[in-house]
């Protein structure tokens, strides 16, 4: 019975799943000569594997997910899921690794830093993976192996050893230079009120002092015309954020600073952004628009909810902000009244960008604990979304769900129309399954469209932000030495939080031309030092293993 409905579970999935088919076939070829352990395929209990994993905040119980009672069904394999969500996950997972308690047979979408993977590959809490990375048992991950070979390197670790498998996302775009940028290379477009510019009567700025006296004018009328001179707030972002930064208006001073480590390089030599003369010069400079009161003070303490709230109010509130687009944060009504405001320069005409560290692959999506009796049926169900359209069912949501159920003229899947009240991203987040995630360039236009949303931004990085930018260089994405790792892992966060906190007190309160050399003599007190040696260790090795 168990093996007809098995069958019937393969051929409901459509001929262009034909990869998945094969991985089902294979379960049924394999099990009758795998282990005794493995009671899949002829037999009629299915294996139940324990999976702890990250879910969306809206996201049901994965158990509830057509992809995986598909997926499930397809090898013959039942999960009992511990599906966390939001920033608990974290918190959660660490629990699991530091005590050993509840532990699961894989960790699923809940990110492993590198030294997490070391730390626990290296006790035998997570067993080594490349083994079963084989044509045979990962027939999906194989052939993007075959196109991508570098994947495999980048989630091998310094012992040599395979913890977790690779998520793939080539979202980018071809500059004039002939590389490839992807979709984060500037986390943070800023935008202005072009509204508000004509109503104070002035032209789009292009020095940041240009965009002093704007908001300047933007404080002192009522811009949205309501009546109340007060309620205009000339500027808001959010301190810190990835996205919601200021730190694109830093390119006045000669630098960006998207990486949340503050690690830059200029001319192969790395260094820490926060320790530079321009940082010094630009902290000093904003305190200045603070003490005007230029700056919404709530940077320090708003979350995106109160953020997006300010620019979605009845009437215009924001003159200037930062996000990863305009439509998100003012509403797709209001987006028109914005604009991004261009690459700010000082008197000179002078400015620099450094670009975000962009990663198309990462390498922390999916590890087995030591808990797994059958490591080989786990990794055989997990391989299934390396298939590109189930890989696009677990990224968006599934056919007939989040897709319309018939791809269109060109074969291609598109977003079935979406019901009164429903928007993209909120349909996304009920569905989608995190974890494994594989968008190879080519699979745009091939299998799914990319975004709207998505290519617009690309274009727009393209087209208005790209033009600006002179300068291509940045940190690459490096294998550390487990002594390096330590290393970082000793000093690191004790150093962002120095900066973020004296950086905080500098904007607001101002005093950073006296404190500056001690704090300088602090970071390297606490370690900057060897962790800019370990920085440049890693990136010195990674440039000569590229000649
Ligand atoms: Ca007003």
């Amino acid at each position: 019975m168990r093996k007809i409905m098995k069958k019937a579970g393969c051929i409901l999935l459509t001929a262009s799943l034909f990869l998945s088919l094969t991985g089902c076939g294979n379960n049924e070829n394999t099990s009758s000569v795998n282990t005794g352990g493995s009671t899949a395929g002829v037999t009629e209990e299915p294996v139940t594997f324990k999976i702890f994993a990250e879910i969306s905040p809206l996201s049901p119980d994965n158990s509830e997910k057509t992809l995986v009672k598909q997926m499930n069904e397809a090898m013959g394999v039942n999960v009992e899921w511990n599906c966390v969500a939001g920033d608990t996950v974290t918190e959660r997972k660490n629990l699991i690794l530091n005590t050993g308690a509840d532990m699961p047979d894989a960790i699923m979408g809940a990110p492993l830093s590198d030294y997490e993977l070391i730390t626990y590959g290296g006790s035998g809490m997570l067993i080594s993976l490349e083994d079963y990375i084989n044509e045979e048992n990962m027939p999906n991950l194989w052939k993007v192996l075959e196109q991508r070979p570098e994947v495999l390197a980048t989630c091998t670790m310094p012992d040599g050893h395979i913890y977790s498998l690779p998520g793939i996302s080539e979202m980018g775009f071809t500059h004039t230079d002939g590389e490839t940028y992807y979709i984060g290379a500037i986390p943070q477009f800023t935008a202005i009120n072009t509204d508000w510019l004509e109503a104070v009567n002035m032209e789009m700025p292009s020095t940041i002092d240009e965009l002093h006296d704007v908001l300047v004018a933007f404080k002192e009328n009522d811009c949205n015309g309501n009546g109340d001179p007060t309620d205009e707030i000339p500027m808001s972002f959010m301190y810190e954020n990835w996205c919601a930064g200021m730190s694109t208006l830093y390119s006045a001073f000669g630098f960006t600073d998207y990486n949340e480590n503050h690690r830059a390089i200029q001319d192969g030599t790395v260094y820490y952004q926060a320790a530079s003369d321009n940082y010094k010069n630009a902290i000093q400079y904003f305190h200045e628009w603070f003490k005007e009161g230029l700056i919404d003070i709530e940077v320090f303490s708003q979350d995106s909810s109160q953020y997006i709230a300010k620019g979605a109010a009845a009437d215009a509130r924001l003159g200037v902000f930062a996000w990863w687009e305009i439509p998100e944060v003012v509403g797709a009504g209001r987006a028109e009244s914005y604009a991004y405001l261009p690459i700010l320069t000082d008197q000179e005409g002078n400015s620099k960008v450094n670009l975000n560290e962009m990663v198309p692959t990462g390498h922390d999506r999916f590890s087995i604990t030591k808990e797994c009796k059958n490591p080989e049926l786990l990794l055989k169900w997990v391989d299934q979304l390396y298939d590109p359209l189930m890989s696009m069912q677990a990224i968006y949501g599934p056919i007939g769900e989040f897709f319309a159920e018939e791809p269109d003229e060109n074969g291609v899947y598109v977003m079935r129309e979406l019901k009164e009240g429903e928007t993209a991203g909120e349909l996304k987040s009920k569905l989608e399954l995190i974890g494994i995630s594989r968008q190879l360039a080519d699979d745009f236009g091939t299998y799914y469209y990319m975004e709207d949303r998505a290519q617009e931004r690309l274009d727009d990085l393209k087209d208005f932000w790209f033009p600006d930018i002179h300068n291509f260089e940045y940190y690459p994405s490096v294998t550390h030495t487990l002594e390096e790792t330590e290393t970082i892992n000793e000093y690191m966060s004790d150093i962002k939080a120095l900066t973020s906190e004296k950086t905080a007190k500098w904007l607001k309160d101002g005093g950073i031309e006296e404190e500056w050399d001690a704090y300088i003599q602090t970071l390297n007190s606490i370690g900057l030092q060897e962790v800019l040696q370990a920085w440049q260790d890693a990136y010195d090795r990674y440039e000569s293993a590229l000649k």
